[in-house]
């Protein structure tokens, strides 16, 4: 196995909009993460992933994106970039952007050069089709976001693609032109100085010619057999890598909904030229009720075997990206932890522990280090995103789901949850703005904050910095082999990471009761490299706290 810096990084998710915001207009910028770049510092991370900070009308969020090699105005300019890049380079830190290249903004020039005429330079830049007739567009695809996949556009009277929003169109990838145009993008952020790539939904670039109707479940039909893992997508990653990738010193990491270990494999391969990680979204992905909404949380023996399949069936052949929460997911410790006051630090940490322990790079979201919970949603007009208003429209104000219902399944899930402000200290808006949150903070930030959590060595914070530290210190962590301990336990999360003569034994509880656990014999009497409550290791016979967690290390 190789050894490449990014494979013992540990990276660090900025979602700027809600990070930190230092001109009072409520939206956090370009600035405010400079302002932050010492605390990412004493944490200790390595490098950090920005989420778009590109042109854009924010339909989406910064997804939508309306000039590659500009900032969006909210942000600030491409001046506050180059010194934010500058400043995290003085610190070590390297920067990783956010490439949203499956589509563009509906604003974007080629765009609105694409939509002018049949016939124009950019027209092939898209994808465009004729309706089946006047009222029915190419086939059933439904959006992600809600309604059909086709937008009809007046202009030349036909249909264009877009598997987002009606303002997100998906660029054609099979135009030669297009990836041209997004590798010379590419190479002018690489010269820039920038030192990689997480690249937005990329499975999703090759569409099959065909276009057939999908499969429905309801009013749209399934387009994920046509547009996602789709016939060329490994020969355009191909020539994005020969042409862009392997002439820097940069790392890539494809969003790759849809990917199974056997394709990642492929993506992500140590030898297959296409990019260095995939994220995989098994463990996120479980069971909706309505579309992706569900309350269910999901049980630990299935989220093990996913874990497990993933660490087991890619060791020495590709490289995992661990995360428990981004953007786009509820905040960890309500999902996957327990986030009732009494258990939220110590199960947070339990999270903290059972991830960065894992094979392969960890991810860190923001406010994740200090534990941050999911937003108390009061009514649907708390929320900001697009997808969550969209999907309380369809599922109950024009569909016939009771809002009993529905609540409890999008307040668990909706992305606003991982949205709401980084909560810095105490005093008002949490220490985001002085102005109005775009968004509004979440009501427990006079108890859950940076500032007294930098103050506390016992906090969530102080556990991860001592993770992210550890690191650096036990190769294991990184290299060693994965392998799972009593697998049939509805209750604990144990495995071992072997290299060498070295071995660690971790033991997550993800239970809220004390549990009786037997340390196995090679472990009794060896040294306990971290653990979240207080307690001893040396008798085989131990009684675990709730959430508890620990680590032994035999040399
Ligand atoms: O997300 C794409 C994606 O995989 C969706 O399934 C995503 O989980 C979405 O939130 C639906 O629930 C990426 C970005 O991370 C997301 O923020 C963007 O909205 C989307 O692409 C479009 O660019
Ligand atoms: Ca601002």
């Amino acid at each position: 196995m190789n050894k490449t810096w990014w494979k013992e990084a540990v990276i660090y998710q900025i979602y700027p909009r809600s990070f930190m915001d230092s001109n009072g207009d409520g939206i956090g910028d370009l600035n405010g993460i400079t302002d932050k770049l010492d605390y990412l510092k004493y944490l200790g991370i390595d490098v950090i992933w920005l989420s778009p900070v590109y042109k854009s009308p924010n339909d989406d969020n910064g997804y939508d994106i309306s000039d590659y090699q500009a900032i969006m105005d909210d942000f600030g300019t491409m001046e506050d970039f180059d010194k934010l890049l500058a400043e995290a380079h003085r610190r070590d830190i390297r920067i990783v952007m956010d490439l949203v290249v499956n589509h563009t903004s509906d604003e974007h020039q080629w765009f609105m050069a694409s939509r002018k005429s049949k016939d124009n330079e950019y027209r092939d830049y898209y994808i465009w089709r004729e309706g089946r007739d006047e009222q029915t567009p190419p086939n059933n695809w439904g959006s992600c976001f809600g309604g059909s996949a086709w937008q009809y556009d007046n202009e030349t009277q036909m249909y264009y693609l877009h598997l987002f929003s009606t303002k997100q169109p998906d660029l054609n990838w099979d135009n030669p032109k297009v990836r041209e145009d997004v590798f010379t993008m590419m190479k002018w952020w690489c010269d820039k100085g920038i030192d990689g790539f997480r690249m937005d939904v990329i499975s999703m670039i090759s569409k099959t010619k065909e276009m057939p109707d999908g499969k429905t479940n309801g009013l749209y039909g399934d387009y994920s057999p046509y547009s996602v893992n789709g016939p060329n997508v490994h020969k355009y990653l191909q020539e994005m890598n020969e042409k862009v990738l392997s002439k820097y010193d940069i790392m890539s990491v494809g969003e790759t909904p849809g990917v199974t270990t056997e394709l990642a494999k492929q993506y992500a391969g140590e030898n297959t030229h296409e990019l260095n990680m995939v994220f995989q979204f098994e463990h996120v992905d479980y069971g909706g009720k309505y579309g992706k909404w569900t309350d269910e949380k999901m049980p630990l023996r299935i989220l093990k075997n996913i874990i497990s399949r993933w660490q087991t069936e890619l060791y020495g052949a590709a490289w995992n990206s661990l995360f428990w929460n981004n953007h786009d997911q509820p905040r960890a410790v309500s999902r996957f932890g327990d986030d009732r006051p009494e258990y939220r630090e110590v199960s947070a940490k339990m999270l903290a522990t059972c991830l960065h322990m894992l094979q392969g790079t960890p991810y860190i979201y923001q406010g994740e280090e200090l534990g941050m919970t999911n937003y108390p949603f009061q009514s649907p007009d708390d929320f900001r995103d697009i997808e969550s208003i969209n999907s309380y429209r369809e599922w109950c104000t024009e569909g016939h789901l009771s809002h009993e219902i529905f609540w409890p399944c999008i307040t668990f899930k909706s992305r606003d949850n991982a949205r709401t402000p980084m909560q810095w200290d105490h005093t008002e808006h949490a220490g985001f703005t002085t102005g109005t949150p775009w968004i509004s903070v979440n009501p427990n930030y006079r108890e859950i904050n940076a500032e007294a959590e930098v103050n506390n060595p016992d906090s969530v914070f102080h556990y991860y910095k001592k993770l992210i530290a550890m690191r650096k210190q036990n190769p294991v962590m990184v290299y060693g082999k994965y392998q799972l301990l009593f697998e049939e336990s509805e209750e604990l999360f144990v495995y071992t990471r072997t290299l060498e003569t070295e071995k660690l034994l971790v033991v997550c509880s993800f239970s809220d009761r004390e549990i009786t656990f037997i340390i196995p014999d090679e472990f009794v009497g060896t040294p306990c490299l971290i653990s979240n409550i207080e307690n001893t290791y040396d008798h085989p016979d131990i009684v675990l706290h709730p959430y508890e967690a620990f680590v032994l290390h035999r040399k």
